[in-house]
């Protein structure tokens, strides 16, 4: 008894592995399977032989067999004009061969010329109508010969049969849709439509006429067919040598690198693209301009705070309480904190006074100042807000002149278009020292902006509340053929600098423009929504070189 379940056991067993291997075999074409193994060192046992003997071959490699039959028939054949119909002829998957001629092709075994060929192929309704019939003979056959009511037909076939149906039988004349009544006018019909579109299936040819009827009706559509004529290369052989791609450790040591013959390096092969983050554009601009005033010896002014008091971005740069800018259509003031807590009492006195009735040799406004009005908090509407507290701040201590620059955000309650959103990033220079004048701003203007490589600059008087003279700031753009309005500036007016307490021989000439103009420009970016948020494209991003602003 015992040794009878030894048996049992052993046959299951054996079963087992038989069937094992017999499954594995087929999946195993890419990895070497260890029958192969034994086939190629032709090393095994009688028992091992009838058990080899026992399992099918491995279906041959396909593309092995795709690459004989290429370079097989070049050997006796010029030409293998074209692969579509070779496919066909030797039986092996045309996709198959065409990743064979391409590789072929790589290694110059072989010369391959892609061709191309417009064919039709059935649209999803095609096919139904080739498989079933289309819907004007399916509608006729029923109509019975004594006719039929529209409801009966109507619940005999689908809608969409109904309708195409009615509609082509009427056209072909082939039914009377009366009122109620549908009757046959016509013994009997064949279906044209559904022979044309088996026809088309089998790559018939059809009459153009016919092809654009069934265009019409949206039953086939135009699919390239591409594919390859070929001829001997360079370096044909009727059978490839496998090239070496690779020196490894083995050739060395078996020294049967000798006998090798290596693949060519590509150098012109594209490295693996290195997957890894990159700055959004606006950041890469905002690096270079940072660069560029810090090689002019400006310090970056601190923009950490969006929140502001109508004080510091409005009425200390002397922009009279009334000013258009001032109300919510241009600014976002803000419901909570709605007000600021402090401000420098005696400093805030003299603002009040320059704007009421001036001094410093200014008449003011002559208006009634209101601190509540000062006190009212926004998001900030230019980065100016922060150099006037920087200016301020340099009034109170002895006076040491000073470059100052600001890259960050600010708010304006402004109609979205393609160049504006209700936020932008402003960049903004200033120099306070003694003795500066418009010619100095117009240098140093001149000398930031080639830096950008913008060398063609011209000046347009302009206004701002809180700098006398202004000017636009215009650049011919070469790449736009047109001149650009790249910035704004001036020199701060005394009815600012002087109720600081700045020295009445220290002047500050200022300039501004944005960060996202010149990206937009430098990206070839046409709506500025592209730079922001989900729809930014990062492969743009990636692929887009860091464009070197005018270095
Ligand atoms: O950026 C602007 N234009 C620009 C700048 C660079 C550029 O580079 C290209 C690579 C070649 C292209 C264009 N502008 C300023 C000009 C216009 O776009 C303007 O229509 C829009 N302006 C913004 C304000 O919109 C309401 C840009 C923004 C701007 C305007 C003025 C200032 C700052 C930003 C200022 C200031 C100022 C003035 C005096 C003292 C202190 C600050």
């Amino acid at each position: 008894m015992m040794n009878q379940n030894r048996v049992a056991l052993a046959t299951t067993f054996v079963r087992v592995v038989v069937l094992g291997v017999y499954v594995l075999i087929p999946y195993s074409r890419s990895v070497v399977s260890p029958i192969s193994v034994l086939r190629r060192r032709k090393c095994y046992s009688p028992f091992t032989r009838r058990l080899l003997s026992a399992i099918p071959p491995a279906p041959i490699c396909l593309e092995s067999m795709a690459e004989e039959a290429v370079l097989g028939y070049l050997e006796k054949n010029e030409e293998i004009s074209d692969s579509g119909k070779f496919a066909e002829e030797k039986g092996i998957n045309h996709d198959e061969i065409v990743n064979i001629i391409k590789s072929l092709n790589g290694f110059r075994l072989v010369d391959a010329q892609d061709i191309k060929k417009e064919r039709w192929v059935l649209t999803p309704e095609g096919d139904l109508y080739a498989k079933y019939g289309s819907p004007e003979v399916l509608l006729f056959s029923a109509v019975p010969p004594e006719g039929i009511t529209r409801e009966e037909l109507q619940e005999k076939l689908k809608s969409s049969i109904y309708k195409i149906g009615s509609t082509q039988a009427i056209k072909n004349k082939w039914i009377e849709m009366g009122k109620s009544q549908v009757s046959r006018k016509v013994q009997q019909v064949d279906d044209k439509v559904r022979s044309l579109l088996i026809q088309i299936q089998n790559g018939e040819v059809v009459s153009s006429e016919d092809i654009d009827a069934l265009k019409r009706r949206k039953l086939i559509s135009s699919q390239i067919w591409k594919g390859y004529s070929v001829k001997k290369g360079p370096k044909y052989a009727p059978k490839r040598k496998k090239v070496a791609t690779d020196l490894t450790r083995e050739n060395l040591q078996r020294g049967d690198w000798k006998e090798l013959e290596f693949k060519e390096y590509n150098f012109l092969a594209k490295g693996q693209p290195t997957e890894g983050g990159c700055l959004h554009p606006l950041l890469k601009v905002r690096r270079q301009i940072q660069m560029i005033f810090l090689q002019m010896g400006f310090e970056e002014m601190p923009t950490n705070n969006f929140v502001e008091s109508s004080f510091w971005n409005f009425d200390a740069l002397f922009q009279p309480q009334q000013h258009p800018a001032r109300d919510s259509h241009d600014t976002f003031f803000l419901k909570e904190p709605s007000t600021t807590r402090r401000l420098p009492e005696d400093y805030v006195e003299r603002v009040k006074r320059v704007h009421e009735s001036g001094g410093y040799g200014s008449r003011g406004y002559g208006y009634e100042w209101k601190r509540e009005e000062a006190n009212k908090n926004l998001l900030r509407t230019h980065t100016t807000a922060v150099s006037s507290r920087m200016l301020y701040a340099l009034a109170q201590g002895p006076f040491a002149p000073k470059r100052y620059y600001s890259i960050d955000r600010v708010f304006r309650n402004e109609a979205v278009d393609r160049t504006h959103l209700a936020e932008f990033h402003q960049i903004e220079g200033l120099i306070c020292d003694r003795g500066l004048t418009l010619g100095h701003l117009i240098g140093v203007l001149h000398d930031f902006f080639s830096r950008l490589g913008m060398s063609k600059l011209k000046f347009k008087p302009a206004y701002n509340p809180y700098t006398e003279p202004s000017m636009e700031i215009f650049s011919y753009h070469e790449g736009l053929q047109k001149w650009v309005e790249i910035g704004n500036s001036g020199m701060f007016r005394p009815e600012m600098l002087l109720p600081m307490g700045l020295p009445e021989d220290v002047q500050v000439i200022a300039w501004g423009l944005s960060l996202e103009r010149p990206t937009m420009i430098l990206y070839g970016i046409d709506n500025i929504r592209d730079l922001f948020g989900h729809k930014v494209d990062l492969s743009l991003i990636k692929r887009n070189p860091v464009c070197r602003l005018g270095l």
